[in-house]
């Protein structure tokens, strides 16, 4: 059994968003059309609140790219983006959403940010995913959306740690690249994982 993970596709990660991710609105076509082939497809939503320590205006004095320690871990400082029911939070217009069988959220925690759909940045805590898609007799998961440096590989490199096949779909992913070359080193990271790099043209229909 194989399921789509469609990861992040919200409006602070596109274009206009706050923590835009340059031509994010460009994966929404291509992860519809993506979705069609799977019959399984879960969704991973960034989930914040307010006070989330992520945040660098909850941390007077340092700016957005600095780096503080957060939960034990270094943690990278983001513009307040996808706050709990707040439109910055909703998935961006025109993605199809009818499919999904499970929305699982993250970074909820204040205390510690979680990139991957699986686990916190520790590791601390499961959002119930694995289990999810392992009770549903899931062998094989696809990985496409948002950002391909962050939520993109931590939720692919969570996924084959769990023993998952696991394969990004990299023509339907785009990235931060916060330094240039961010991208291609995640993805020379999750190849050296085990995870498999394809594109959806490879994939067969539709
Ligand atoms: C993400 C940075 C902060 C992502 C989420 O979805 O890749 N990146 N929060
Ligand atoms: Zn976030």
């Amino acid at each position: 059994m194989e399921a789509l993970i469609v990861v992040d596709i919200q409006n602070d990660f596109i274009p206009g968003g706050a923590l835009a991710v340059p031509g994010g609105d460009e994966v929404i076509p291509l992860v519809n059309r993506l979705q069609t082939r799977f019959e399984l497809i879960v969704a991973t939503r960034d989930w914040h609140p307010h006070d989330h320590g992520s945040f660098a205006a909850n941390h007077p004095g340092k700016r957005v790219g600095d780096s503080i320690e957060l939960g034990g871990l270094q943690q990278t400082l983001w513009p307040v983006h996808c706050v709990q029911n707040t439109p910055g939070a909703d998935f961006a217009p025109g993605l199809n959403g009818d499919r999904w069988a499970r929305v699982v959220v993250k970074g909820t925690d204040p205390g510690i940010d979680s990139y991957s759909g699986f686990y916190d940045n520790g590791h601390r805590m499961a959002t119930g995913l694995g289990d999810y898609l392992k009770q549903k007799g899931v062998s094989t998961v696809f990985v496409a959306g948002l950002a391909t440096d962050y939520c993109i590989k931590f939720t692919a490199l969570d996924a084959r740690a769990l023993g998952f096949a696991t394969f990004v779909v990299r023509d339907c992913c785009r990235g931060v690249d916060l330094n240039p070359g961010d991208v291609e080193g995640a993805v020379d990271e999750m190849r050296a994982a085990g995870v498999g790099i394809v594109d959806s043209t490879e994939l067969g229909r539709p």
